[in-house]
Order: C-alpha cells, then structure tokens, then sequence
C-alpha cells in the first residue's frame, strides 16, 4: 500500500512554505539578459509550432515532453584561430567554444529550472545519441532551430551565418517547457555574399556551387577521427597481419593524431568552409578593402597546405583532391558503415 504522504516531513515542509509562483511565461528581455551572463552573444527563442521546426518536433518532444518553446543560442568564435593552417589552433576553438556554450546554455538551464520550469541542454556537439548512429544522432538540429529565430541564415556552405558574428559562432538550443514573451523572426535576407569561397576552399570538393552538400566526402576527410573514420582504423587494425604490416597502413603520424582525439577531443581535418567565409558585419571589412589580399592571406594558405586527405575509392572527392590540389596526398580509406 502506498505511504500517506500527508505525514512526510518533505511533504509538510513543501505545503508550510509559501507557494513558488511559476511565471506561465518567460520574460524575453529577462532570458536575454541571463543569457549574455552566462556567455552567451546572442540569443533567440521560437515556439515549437514553427513551421519551420516540423521535423524537429517529435525529436524535441522525446526529449522533453511538453516542451513549447526552444532557446536558440549563438556564441563567437576567434576569428583567426578559426583559420589558421595550424589546425590544432582551430580545433582548439572549436573544442573551448563548444565547452563555453555548453556551459552558457546549462546556467541558463538553471536558471530557468529555478524559475519553475522544465527545461533541458542537449549537447551543443558531442555527446550524442549513439545508439542511433548511422542515423539522427543529435537530439535536436541547432542550425534549423537558430535560422528560425532569426539568429542568421544558411550560406551556400550550409553554416548558419549570423548577420553580425558571420559563420564564426557555434550553436545550441534549449528546450523549454513555456512559452516566451517575445519570439525571433526569420531575417528577410542571407548574409550570405555567395563568393564561393568555401567552395574554393574544401580539399575534397564536398560544397557545391549551388549549396549541393556531399556529406560523404565531408564525414570521410573532416572526420576521419570521429565514429565512421575511427571504426575505419579500429577495422585496420583488426585486419593487419602484425605490426609491421599495421605500419605499412597506417603511419606514425596519423597514429599519433588519433591518439591525439582520443585523449583530448576528437579534432577536425578541415573546416575550411567556416575559416574562409568573409559574411558578417564584423568579419566583411578585409574582404571588401582589398579581395586579393584576403585571398591570399585567408584562402591560399589553406589551399597550398600539404596535408593527407581521406577520401572513399573512386568517390568524386578523390578525383577532385587530385584534380585540384596534386600537391595534397590523397589517402583511400573505408567510412564505416560503408
Ligand atoms: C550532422 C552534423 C554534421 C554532419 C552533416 C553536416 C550537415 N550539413 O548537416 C557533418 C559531419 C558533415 C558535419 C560537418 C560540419 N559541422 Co556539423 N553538425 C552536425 C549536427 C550534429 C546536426 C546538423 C543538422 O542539423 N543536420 C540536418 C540539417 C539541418 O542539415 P542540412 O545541412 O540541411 O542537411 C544536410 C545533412 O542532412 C547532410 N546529410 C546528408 N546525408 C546524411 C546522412 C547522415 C547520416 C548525416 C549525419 C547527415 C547527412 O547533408 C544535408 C545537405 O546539406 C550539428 C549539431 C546539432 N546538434 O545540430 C552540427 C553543426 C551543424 N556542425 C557545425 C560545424 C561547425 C561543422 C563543421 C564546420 C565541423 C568542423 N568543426 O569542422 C563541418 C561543416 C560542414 C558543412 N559545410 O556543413 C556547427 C555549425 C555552426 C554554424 N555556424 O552553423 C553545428 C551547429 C554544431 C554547433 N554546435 O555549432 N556536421
Ligand atoms: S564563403 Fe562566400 S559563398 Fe561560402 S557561405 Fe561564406 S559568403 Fe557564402
């Protein structure tokens, strides 16, 4: 039989306290401003009726029944490590900004949840939900949530640009059971210049002219030491005879660099797109001053590095490393699951 309640101290603690009064819904300038404390640079929130956000409704609803609005977050990135040849520069960027957003977006959490709300953070990158995987791992998509609030638009490179910060800014979303007194709009135009840089700029051709995405060729070179080039090397092993023939597959180097992931975080190849994109008010003024020079300080550097590119047999992006960047060595490899 289950225990009379009325008699539990916790219980008679709880109903001998004032009553919390749970604001039914959210003071917009109020989340703005707990936001900005907590790290964020920007914020937006939409309600999860969006039309926009059909796709992402039954992902949200597993992940918090009830909710009714979603929080989008935007933080800056430094612009130069972003771009820098040396790519544990980047990748540390990467790796401290995403640590910063995820913290941002817990201590808004908090803060929320103290107000009286339900309210969860998925992952701004990793963790994910791997038992999904070859499929949706991510509990909900930051880019489609952030363009629906109005926090920028996708580029030819299908980043979000925002229209002040450009596409040097990582995202993530809250979810929250409330509505918000005052909603994003979608911006009525794209930051995007449509110069084509990221498309000059990816090793393995994965950016279409016309913002065709090859998501293959990007998972294969990108992430080669994430889960589908990791399962790869882990095969590669599995498959050598003995050391000696392990190392005739697999180089020094490049057994480093995956203990390297291993240990800190797993690092990104490239992210070239992101590091030549010239969008956003704050980033557009080398560009418009003198194009040449942007090139060849931004651009050149990425495309004259020598480095090994991971690639799929016979797939374009092979003939497109060997086509446009002879002096880049192109390394087959399996992506697994094939
Ligand atoms: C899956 C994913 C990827 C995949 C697919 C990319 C993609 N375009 O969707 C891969 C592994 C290739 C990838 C790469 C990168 N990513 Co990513 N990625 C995500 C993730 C988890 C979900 C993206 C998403 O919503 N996709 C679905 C829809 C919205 O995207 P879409 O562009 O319209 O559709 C594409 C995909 O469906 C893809 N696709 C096609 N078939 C398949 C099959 C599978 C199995 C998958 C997974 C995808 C896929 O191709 C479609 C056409 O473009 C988010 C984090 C999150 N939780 O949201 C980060 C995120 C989008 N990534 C981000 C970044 C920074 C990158 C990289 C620069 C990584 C890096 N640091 O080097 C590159 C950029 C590649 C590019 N030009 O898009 C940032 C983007 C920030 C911004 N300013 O927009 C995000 C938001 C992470 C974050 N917290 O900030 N990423
Ligand atoms: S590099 Fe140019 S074309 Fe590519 S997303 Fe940025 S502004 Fe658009």
């Amino acid at each position: 039989m289950a225990r009379d309640l009325n008699n539990h101290p916790s219980v008679k603690h709880v109903r001998s306290r004032p009553a919390r009064k749970r604001a039914e819904v959210i003071d917009a300038r109020w989340l703005r401003k707990v936001a900005l404390e907590a790290g964020a640079d920007d914020v937006a929130a939409v309600p999860l009726s969006h039309p926009d956000l059909t796709g992402e409704r039954p992902h949200v609803e597993a992940a918090l029944p009830g909710t009714r609005s979603l929080v989008s977050l935007v933080v800056r990135m430094n612009r130069d490590n972003v771009r820098s040849p040396a790519r544990s520069v980047a990748n540390q960027e990467f790796h401290r900004t995403g640590e910063i957003i995820n913290e941002a977006a817990r201590d808004i959490t908090r803060a929320l949840q103290d107000a009286g709300h339900r309210v969860i953070n998925p992952s701004a990158t990793f963790p994910m939900e791997m038992e999904h995987y070859p499929g949706r791992i991510w509990v909900v998509a930051h880019k489609t949530v952030a363009v629906a609030a109005g926090l920028g638009a996708i580029g030819i490179h299908r980043n979000v640009i925002h229209p002040r910060f450009g596409n040097f800014v990582l995202l993530a979303t809250l979810l929250v059971d409330a509505e918000v007194s005052e909603y994003g709009e979608k911006l009525d135009y794209n930051p995007c210049l449509e110069c084509k840089l990221c498309v000059a700029a990816c090793p393995v051709g994965a950016i279409g002219k016309d913002g065709a995405f090859d998501f293959r060729a990007c998972a294969t070179h990108n992430y080669r030491e994430f889960m589908g080039g990791f399962t790869d090397w882990v095969e590669t092993i599995a498959d050598s005879e003995n050391g000696a023939d392990f190392r005739a597959r697999v180089t020094d180097s490049e057994n480093a660099s995956m203990w390297q992931s291993l240990s800190f975080k797993a690092n990104y190849k490239a992210a070239y797109c992101l590091a030549v994109c010239p969008a956003g008010e704050d980033v557009l003024e080398p560009y418009l001053e003198n194009r040449k020079e942007f090139m060849n300080e931004v651009l050149r550097p990425l495309q004259d590095k020598e480095e090994t590119v991971y690639v799929t047999p016979g797939s374009p992006a092979r003939e497109h490393v060997e086509r446009r960047f002879p002096h880049k060595k192109v390394k087959e490899i399996g992506l697994r699951p094939a």
